[in-house]
């Protein structure tokens, strides 16, 4: 299908998205696909406004109904997967199999924040005085921002919304500027859900159209109690300080520099399907792509020589005609790509692949031969994150090596270890082991499940969304003591008398 009828399908109709001033355009082939309506700070500021009038109101209903509303949002997701994912094939440049994936990540998420709905669990804590009660309770923040990028253009707001909304909050969400029609569609499939759901406020989940004005009017207003922005190390540098300044909240998931260990007792025939997917999928824009392989030396050439032979064979092209990578997301990757390339020789490496492909079918659009890159060391290139699919090539002689150079980047999201020796398999997940927020074993670095909580240490900024207790994060603990007896006694065994 075409943009204009999967966006009828999906319920939004033209002139939402085509009579603003924000050009979009799908990197399949360059052209423009919409022109969105753009918010401004005083507008960004009304949306505020009335996301914390919503708060206010869906603060009181309990929880358990809120998960009904996330319910029928799973079961609207189910209906419209097929077009949702196909838009994100168009707006995103995703082969058909991860758009489709993406929603199906969204799907998951509901149904984790259904079940959460009624789990939203405290404590009971023994208190020390006679005739006393202590427990902890979880309660809504208030007004949750959105801040997602490109890459993930319906994902990682789903991850977000969903649990900010069983955990009784609004959602004002700021999707990338390069991804705005499939925010406007996420919207009017969650209006959906709400058109069901009777005693939802209006304004729960509102989208702010804009760059950087109307991002940090969300940063910088205090009535968004929690930020959860999802993109590069540079936008968390700026956005991560601003929160803080105002002693507001934030969960920074930034950017990654994933590595393969890839050691003397792997299955190699496993390891390889690992890093065809984790290096090469989605055209290298995960955060959780595999850009780092760090291999044993008595492997090395061996396991080079088979990526050569095994990248050769990959069918780069439209990302909807069944080919396994589609494009860059527009010029300005590329062209970060091709100066890391260039970057990567003037360090020593021999650089296969990673030129610009189909240039005359699609002379608006920016498609890449995947690169390999043999690297002498782990140089400045090699530890910067260049969102495209170059993965770097180094050796190892010995475990601990190779784990010291696995933690000598400044980023920490994902990691991964091939093996099949039970004591490397458990140092790598130990506290000694990697420094990332995802560790995994025989599996590569990307393709996370949504049950597991997500996000990384270092320059990645920490912050953990998804699936684990990552709830906690979009709701106010308090501590509550009950005296139900006749008498005051005070802790610590004071006396006031
Ligand atoms: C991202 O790239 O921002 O683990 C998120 C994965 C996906 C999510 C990636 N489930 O690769």
């Amino acid at each position: 299908m075409m943009v204009e009828q999967l966006m009828t399908a999906l319920g939004v109709p033209v002139a939402a998205y085509t009579g603003g001033t924000l050009a979009v355009h799908t990197p399949i082939d360059g052209s423009r696909i919409g022109m969105a309506p753009c918010d401004d700070a005083a507008s960004v500021a009304r949306k505020i406004e009335r996301a914390a009038q919503a708060a206010r109101a869906w603060r009181d209903v309990p929880a358990p109904q809120r998960g009904h509303l996330v319910r029928r949002f799973g079961e609207v997701l189910r209906q419209h997967k097929a077009e949702l994912g196909e838009l994100v094939s168009w707006e995103a440049g995703k082969i058909t199999q991860e758009g489709q994936g993406e929603v199906q990540e969204m799907i998951d998420i509901c149904d984790f924040a259904v079940g959460l709905s009624r789990q939203l669990h405290g404590l009971t804590i023994a208190s020390e005085r006679p005739g006393h009660h202590m427990r902890e309770s979880w309660h809504p923040l208030g007004v949750v921002g959105v801040i997602s990028t490109f890459n993930f253009p319906v994902a990682v707001w789903s991850w977000n919304a969903a649990l900010a909304l069983v955990c009784g909050n609004a959602v004002i969400w700021k999707p990338s500027e390069k991804t705005p029609l499939t925010a406007l569609a996420c919207q009017a499939l969650l209006a959906q859900a709400l058109a069901d759901f009777p005693g939802a406020p209006e304004c729960l989940s509102q989208v702010v159209v804009g760059g950087r004005e109307a991002g940090m009017a969300l940063v910088d207003d205090p009535a968004v109690a929690l930020v959860s922005a999802t993109g590069s190390t540079r936008m968390g540098r700026e956005v991560g300080p601003r929160v803080a300044a105002r002693l507001g909240r934030s969960i920074l998931e930034l950017g990654g520099n994933n590595a393969m260990i890839l050691a003397p007792s792997a299955d190699l025939g496993l390891a390889e399907r690992a890093i065809l997917f984790s290096a090469v999928g989605t055209a290298g824009q995960r955060c959780t792509t595999l850009r780092r392989l760090i291999v044993h030396e008595s492997l090395r050439a061996q396991v080079v020589r088979r990526l050569k032979t095994l990248y050769a064979g990959i069918r780069v092209g439209h990302p909807l005609q069944g080919n396994l990578v589609g494009p860059l997301i527009d010029a300005a990757g590329y062209e970060a790509m091709q100066a890391a390339l260039r970057q990567a020789e003037q360090e020593g490496g021999v650089v296969h692949g990673g030129q610009r492909v189909l240039q005359d079918a699609y002379p608006d659009a920016y498609y890449v031969a995947p690169a390999i890159v043999e690297m002498p060391g782990q140089t400045a290139i090699v530890r910067h994150e260049t969102f495209a699919p170059i993965l770097y090539v180094m050796g190892y002689h010995d475990f601990d090596q190779a784990l010291q150079l696995h933690n000598d980047v400044p980023q920490g999201l994902s990691s991964c270890l091939f093996t099949n020796d039970l004591r490397e398999a458990e140092r790598f997940q130990g506290a000694s082991g990697s420094d990332c927020g995802i560790a995994n074993v025989n599996i590569g670095t990307s393709g996370a499940e949504i049950g597991g909580a997500f996000g990384g240490e270092k320059e990645t900024g920490g912050g953990r969304e998804s699936g684990s207790d990552a709830w906690k994060n979009y709701m106010r603990r308090q501590t509550n003591t009950v005296n139900y007896s006749r008498d005051l006694p005070l802790a610590q065994g004071i006396d006031f008398s």
